[in-house]
């Protein structure tokens, strides 16, 4: 048995079955997915409902899937007096920031489709993402986490993060964060990272994997590791 990490899917169903078939995943393997499988690109409600079939896939929750879950679970209450009321300037705000710079179009287009206790369901499977994972594969130990360890100082507790510094902030590359634990994060495309010799491949420094590849840019990836082995796989945006 095997386990692999992805990472920032946002929408792209069809690169993320290539994925599977690529690293031939199986029953007994795990699937670590680091967040924001939503938004973007074109089915990510198609994908989020791929993994709620998949008992092996454990998902971890990205910024995309937190504003969502917001302005879904507000779309979803009946027009009462107390849901008006909770329609405010934040939660308007949120909503159209939400729509016109995070994506969120595509995936309020495929929840309309859904019938209402589908529509629970896959706000329900939203809500039981995990913050972050602690894992030790092959002797090696791992924190797997969307964005990165904001705030961060040596010897802090990984409970004394707030949940904005670990899927809003951006990892610090340059910092070691712990001598003797990786820290594999999505949210910056590798493309963006300062440094890194390989843009658009995974990025390996100082205990860090940087695994979003930006698969939902042309030129972007869809990267998988697996962390037995070290090995990489990429599902390329023009292949898909
Ligand atoms: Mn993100």
């Amino acid at each position: 048995m095997a386990t692999y990490v992805i990472s920032d899917i946002h929408g792209q169903y069809d690169m993320y079955i290539k994925m599977l078939e690529k690293i031939s995943l199986k029953d007994e393997d795990t699937l670590y997915v680091l967040g924001d499988v939503l938004d973007r690109g074109p089915h990510p409600i198609r994908t989020l409902r791929k993994l709620m079939e998949m008992p092996n896939a454990i998902c971890i929750v990205g910024n995309h899937e937190l504003m969502a879950l917001e302005c879904l679970k507000f779309l979803m209450q009946e027009v009462t007096e107390e849901a008006l009321a909770g329609l405010d300037r934040d939660m308007l705000e949120g909503y159209l920031i939400w729509i016109d710079h995070n994506g969120g179009r595509t995936t309020l287009d495929e929840f309309r489709t859904l019938d209402a206790q589908s529509r629970q369901d896959v706000i329900d499977f939203i809500g039981e993402f995990d913050i972050y994972e602690e894992i030790c594969v092959a002797g090696r130990d791992y924190l797997l986490v969307h964005a990165g360890l904001g705030n961060f100082y040596p010897g802090k507790d990984i409970e004394d993060y707030s949940l904005a510094d670990l899927v809003w902030s951006r990892a610090e590359y340059d910092i070691e964060y712990y001598p003797d634990k990786y820290v594999v994060t999505g949210h910056t495309p590798t493309q963006g990272i300062t440094g890194n010799p390989n843009p658009g491949y995974i990025y390996r420094v100082n205990n860090h994997i940087a695994i979003d590849c930006g698969c939902y840019f042309r030129g972007g990836r869809l990267a998988a590791i697996c962390l037995d082995t070290g090995e990489e796989y990429y599902v390329s945006r023009d292949d898909a």
